[in-house]
């Protein structure tokens, strides 16, 4: 079984739609093994999204996951990883497939509801950041 990190973020948290979210992975097949909610720091942040550092689009997005509480999960299912990035859809929700997450609820590619690990690696990296401190 593969695990994932999926963050449900600020955007999804203020409008009230983590039920909605968590609904969609579970009648995948998909089943949430590990959940927390908080308020992350930007130091947090930028070791989260540490391949984007340098990006025009960094200081943004760190001032956007940080403001105010999302909540965190590991998934887990047979080929979680793929699975859960189709149920995303893409970053732009314009373009994302009809029925994704995104398509349904996100605002734009920034304020876009959902992050999920997007390899075995990240899955791995993120799992250990958000997660370390579990013995799963
Ligand atoms: P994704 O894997 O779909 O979450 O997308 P990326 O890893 O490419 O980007 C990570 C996050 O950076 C996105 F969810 C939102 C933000 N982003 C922007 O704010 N602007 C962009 O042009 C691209 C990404």
């Amino acid at each position: 079984m593969e695990k994932s990190l999926v963050l449900i973020k600020p955007d999804a948290v203020e409008k009230n739609i983590i039920g909605k979210i968590i609904d969609k992975y579970e009648e995948n097949g998909l089943k949430v093994i590990a959940l927390r909610m908080e308020t992350i720091s930007k130091d947090f942040a930028c070791k989260h999204y540490e391949e984007h550092i340098g990006k025009s689009f960094f200081d943004p997005l760190i001032a956007f996951i940080t403001k105010g509480p999302l909540c965190a999960l590991i998934l887990e299912g047979e080929n979680a990883i793929e699975k859960i990035r189709e149920i995303n859809g893409s970053t732009n929700p314009e373009v994302a497939e009809e029925g994704t997450i995104r398509k349904l609820y996100a605002a734009n590619n920034r304020e876009n509801c959902v992050h999920a690990s997007d390899s075995p690696k990240s899955a791995e990296r993120e799992i250990k950041l958000w997660f370390g401190n579990l013995n799963l």
